[in-house]
């Protein structure tokens, strides 16, 4: 019976939403209005990274088009969309990008409250072997109808409306928070929508997984390298965790949304703050982290405390499970 429900009443992602922002009459249709362009620039990307392997093999990468231009990379053609889908509706007063080093003001007669911070195709040099990438974002709303001002984007994480990331894989997947929960949808090819596949996503109180650059290892600071250790060699008669790195941060945080365990990028000698942007990456999976019921934490507070000074700010981050970021803390305390 409820299976049957399933293939007929199909909860898309809209009705969802929808559905949520009815306690917020107010806001429910300019969200929505937003969403439904976030939603539309991922299907774009999607389409265009399942077409990407095969236009290398025949050979469109690189031709010029008919206005003689190159062929635009993924990354660059990616971004366009989302800013054009961005300011198209209507809703949005400041962008902020990871391919663009200035925010854009949206001009007056376009401008909506909503303040949109994104990395339209993070982990693109995974493009050429197929590994997964994805789109991240974040959505802050300006205070009150003032003029927009670069510090109307550099608020700390913990004022977020929504954020959420879309992960162009075997499938893809859609995942978001609006401050109650986080819920995952899967893209139906066929009907061109997402469907709840993931409903009230929970992240394990503790983990088995662990995932990180060990490359970096030898400039590592002592208590993230003690962790390390631990996860290895534990003491306490625990089992060793398994490592995972795909080095892809959607790829690598959505099986630690699902699976449990942590995943961290730390700072090290020769990147004292990381390597991960705070606006755009560090902030959204923080958002969806804590709404699992997870942690995120910089080494020093937690993560959606950071108050951002410049666009392209970057940090370290250790996220995962409550238990196992409850442990990378003390470890943290104990050296301070
Ligand atoms: P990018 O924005 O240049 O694509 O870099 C971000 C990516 C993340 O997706 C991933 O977590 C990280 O870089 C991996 O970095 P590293 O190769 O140093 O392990
Ligand atoms: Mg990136």
């Amino acid at each position: 019976h409820s299976a049957d429900a399933h293939r007929t009443d199909l909860m898309t992602i809209t009705r969802f939403v929808l559905n949520e922002q009815s306690k917020h009459p107010e806001s429910r249709g300019d969200f929505t209005i937003l969403l439904n362009n976030i939603v539309l620039g991922c299907k774009f990307v999607c389409s265009a990274v399942n077409k990407a392997g095969l236009a290398k093999l025949i050979g469109l990468a690189g031709e010029t088009n008919v206005q003689g231009e190159e062929q635009k990379k993924l990354d660059v053609l990616s971004n366009e969309v989302f800013c054009k889908a961005l300011i198209s509706s209507g809703r949005t007063c400041i962008l902020v990008s990871e391919e663009d080093d200035d925010a854009i003001f949206v001009e007056p007669k376009q401008r909506g409250k909503y303040c949109v911070v994104f990395d339209p195709l993070d982990g693109s040099s995974n493009i050429d072997c197929g590994v997964s990438i994805g789109t991240i974002f974040g959505i802050y709303m300006m205070k009150d109808n003032h003029e927009p001002v670069i510090e109307d984007a550099l608020q700390p994480g913990k004022n977020m409306l929504a954020a959420g990331y879309c992960m162009y894989g075997s499938s893809c997947t859609f995942v978001i928070t609006t401050g109650s929960g986080v819920n995952g949808f899967t893209l139906d090819p066929s009907l061109g929508e997402f469907i709840l596949t993931h409903p009230d996503i929970k992240i394990p109180k503790k983990g088995k997984i662990y995932s990180v650059n060990e490359g970096n290892a030898k400039n590592w600071d002592g208590p993230t390298a003690a962790y390390v250790e631990k996860c290895k060699f534990p003491t306490d008669g625990s089992p060793a965790k398994s490592l995972r790195y795909i080095g892809s941060m959607v790829a690598d945080v959505h099986r630690t949304l699902l699976y449990g365990g942590t995943f961290l990028y730390p700072a090290d000698k020769k990147s004292p703050n990381g390597k991960l942007r705070v606006l755009y990456e560090v902030f959204p999976m923080s958002f969806l982290m804590e709404q699992a019921g997870g942690q995120a934490f910089t080494g020093k507070e937690r993560a959606l405390d950071l108050i951002p000074t410049k666009l392209h700010e970057r940090s370290p981050i250790f996220l995962g499970s409550y238990d196992d970021i409850e442990e990378i803390k003390a470890l943290y305390a104990a050296e301070a």
